[in-house]
């Protein structure tokens, strides 16, 4: 007998609780009533697994799957004897090996670029960085002088090429680590080989039957880690440095409203910044703009998302639609004549809002093809072929437009593009640029310390929410904050990042911001340039005055609303490096056992920082700001002073800011 079953409505949460950006908002109204359906619609009728949530199961083979249970973890174990620690650390390491592949992959295709652009075998990409070329090759030591560039990049990229390949002994960026950190890691053992034995390695371990001890596992994801952090990342950053440009400071433009109703929009997501580079170089090709015009639009207009914008953002100030959480509603505008995607953080959904939108949604990279889109490979030695390609797409997409177009009026600026190198000529000036006057202000006690706020948003967590209230928390305790990623995002939105938003910072904070004419946020750049935050801290202990090691640094990291395998990676490189360390929205671990005992208190004790948990802003900050006072103590330079605690007033004027 046929038994009726009945269908659940789906639920819709009010878009007020789904996100503070108001673009968005506007257009998860618009998807609605166009019955479109984004991440936020799915994650509010898509319950998280709790045991998945937990990390309290195990597939490694097929005797399991085995499902352990949260509220008594040490009451069973899986169907080998894997204790719950076991399995914990076992999980937490998988996320790390794919979050430091998935960074390792991308600092590789930027090397390769760099050694095929220096044999001469690529010409549509130049080193357009010159001293930055020097500078990275003096720091591991290789002879700058009365040498050719050719010569110079060539030991670069040879040595830079262990980074991943080399088998035995220290990843080349291990000479940049201050000597007392890099002591700790030999004792420990965790100074990474090369990129690809470390995540080989820590795939073995977490098979079946291999690594069966949570604090061995962990050494390992830390050497993995690090293998990221001060390996593939560096090298991501530090070539695309040298081949696009070292960011500085420039006024830059975000939100929806970025997109123009009159001319014909494309926009790039992703993570690698070749591709942009060459839609920027066609976007410009004046039989394009020709084209565009005859189709009846004022020009072509580009705009990024998510990194791959973060990566322009920075270098040339192209405008920047939003973080990872509006990339389908942006199509919703249906102002999007294209848009282009390379790898990470491209969600398989933006087909069907594409699809109903009529956008192209076109794929650009091998490794990244997803069903019902379209795929233009790209080629770097022919890059033109395919972002040309792209550009001819948007503009037959312009001619044809058929949806209703509603940009939301939304644009905020900022002054983004603070590399490590801008930060020491920033501060120290053109006679002294050096982090000295930065150590002097953090011992003096202007500053209290530096936050790095960084990371992703997710649908879990009401968008930007805890990004902006942490902020706001951390600057009015005279905490000086650097972002990456989608997280610099949400504060440009917020108006965080112009230096007008000094008046939102505690007195001495302010005092600094305005002399220097910096905002108290700094945005640095994608989720791979985290590394930049790594070499300003190097700065800090080799300026002197602030401890031996990072451990000893009054720093502490953040990601509030993280969603990828990326960010474990990144959060277990920046506690192997000695950093302080919460995470917000959830975090895959039973407290109570020995494995978070582990990762949340005993990884200090030896001489790495410590990972913390928190959902609320406020109790975030609580605990980034307790930690900086407490290292402010062990280096004998706490001042009596009191944390600034928000009343309800002061939240009503920063808001009102
Ligand atoms: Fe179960 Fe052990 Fe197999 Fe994991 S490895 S699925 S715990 S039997
Ligand atoms: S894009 S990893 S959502 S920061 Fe780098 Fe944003 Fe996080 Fe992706």
């Amino acid at each position: 007998m046929a038994i009726e079953k009945k269908t659940k409505e789906a639920k819709q949460l009010p878009v007020r609780d789904l996100t503070i950006c108001e673009a968005t908002q506007q257009m998860l109204e618009k998807a609605r009533l166009d019955g479109v359906e984004t991440a936020f619609d799915r994650a509010a009728n898509m319950k998280a697994c709790p045991i998945g949530a937990d990390s309290a199961c195990c597939k490694h083979c097929m005797m399991g799957p085995c499902r352990l249970n949260a509220k008594d973890p040490y009451g069973k174990v899986g169907v080998c004897g894997a204790t719950i620690d076991t399995i914990m650390a076992r999980n937490f390491a998988r996320m790390v090996a794919a979050g430091g592949a998935a960074h390792t992959d991308h600092g590789m295709s930027m090397l390769d670029l760099f050694r095929e652009v220096v044999n001469g075998h690529i010409k549509d990409y130049t080193i357009k960085d010159p001293h930055k070329l020097e500078s990275v090759a003096q720091s591991i030591g290789i002879e700058t002088q009365d040498r050719t560039l050719k010569q110079i990049a060539t030991d670069l990229y040879n040595e830079l090429e262990r980074t991943y390949t080399q088998v035995e002994g220290e990843i080349p960026f291990a000479k940049r680590v201050p000597e007392k950190t890099l002591e700790n890691w030999r004792k420990r053992g965790v100074v990474p080989r090369g990129a690809m034995r470390e995540i080989m390695e820590l795939m073995h371990r977490t098979h079946m039957g291999v690594d069966q001890d949570y604090e061995n596992i962990t050494l390992q994801c830390s050497r993995t880690a690090l293998a990221d952090g001060w390996g593939g990342s560096m090298v991501a950053t530090e070539i695309s440095d040298i081949l696009f440009g070292t960011p500085s400071p420039v006024g830059i433009e975000v939100n929806m409203g970025v997109l123009k109703e009159n001319q014909v929009n494309i926009i790039v997501h992703g993570h690698e910044p070749n591709l942009f580079e060459s839609m920027i170089e066609s976007v410009n090709e004046p039989s394009l703009i020709k084209e565009a015009k005859a189709a009846g639009a004022m020009g072509i207009n580009l705009v990024g998302m998510c990194c791959s914008g973060a990566e322009v953002l920075v270098r040339h100030a192209i405008p920047h639609a939003g973080n990872f959480m509006s990339t389908e509603t942006v199509l919703v505008t249906g102002a999007v004549d294209a848009m282009c995607v390379d790898v990470q953080c491209i969600k398989q959904g933006l087909v069907k809002v594409a699809e109903c939108y009529n956008t192209p949604l076109i794929t650009t990279n091998p490794r990244c093809k997803i069903e019902g889109a379209t795929h233009l490979n790209f080629e770097e030695h022919d890059p033109k072929a395919c972002t040309d390609n792209v550009v001819i797409k948007a503009i037959t997409r312009f001619k044809n437009r058929k949806a209703k177009i509603q940009i939301p009026r939304k644009v905020d600026i900022g002054v983004h593009g603070f590399s490590h190198e801008y930060i020491n000529y920033m501060l120290g000036g053109s006679f002294r640029a050096s982090y000295t006057p930065l150590n002097e202000n953090i011992i003096n006690g202007r500053i209290r310390g530096v936050a790095g706020v960084v990371g992703c948003t997710n649908p879990r967590t009401k968008q930007d929410w805890v990004h902006v209230e942490l902020v706001k928390e951390l600057i009015k305790n005279d905490v000086l904050v650097l972002q990456t990623g989608c997280s610099q995002i949400a504060l440009a939105k917020a108006g965080l990042t112009t230096p007008e938003a000094a008046h939102l910072a505690g007195p001495g904070l302010k005092e600094v911001c305005e002399t220097v004419g910096m905002p108290p946020v700094l945005g640095i750049g994608s989720c791979v340039d985290n590394s930049r935050i790594l070499i300003a801290a190097s700065e800090m202990v080799r300026t002197g005055g602030l401890g031996d090691t990072i451990a000893d640094l009054p720093v502490a990291g953040c990601a509030p609303e993280y969603m990828s395998e990326k960010a474990i990676c990144i959060g277990q490189y920046f506690v192997a490096s000695g950093v302080f360390t919460v995470f917000g929205t959830t975090f895959p671990i039973i407290k109570e056992t020995k494995f978070y005992k582990h990762l949340f208190q005993d990884l200090e004790k030896l001489g790495f920082g410590k990972w913390g948990f928190a959902t609320s802003p406020y109790e975030i900050a609580r605990l980034m700001i307790g930690h900086i006072d407490k290292k402010r103590i062990e280096l004998g330079i706490d001042k009596a002073r009191e944390r600034v605690l928000m009343d309800m007033s002061d939240r009503r004027d920063i808001d009102a800011a």
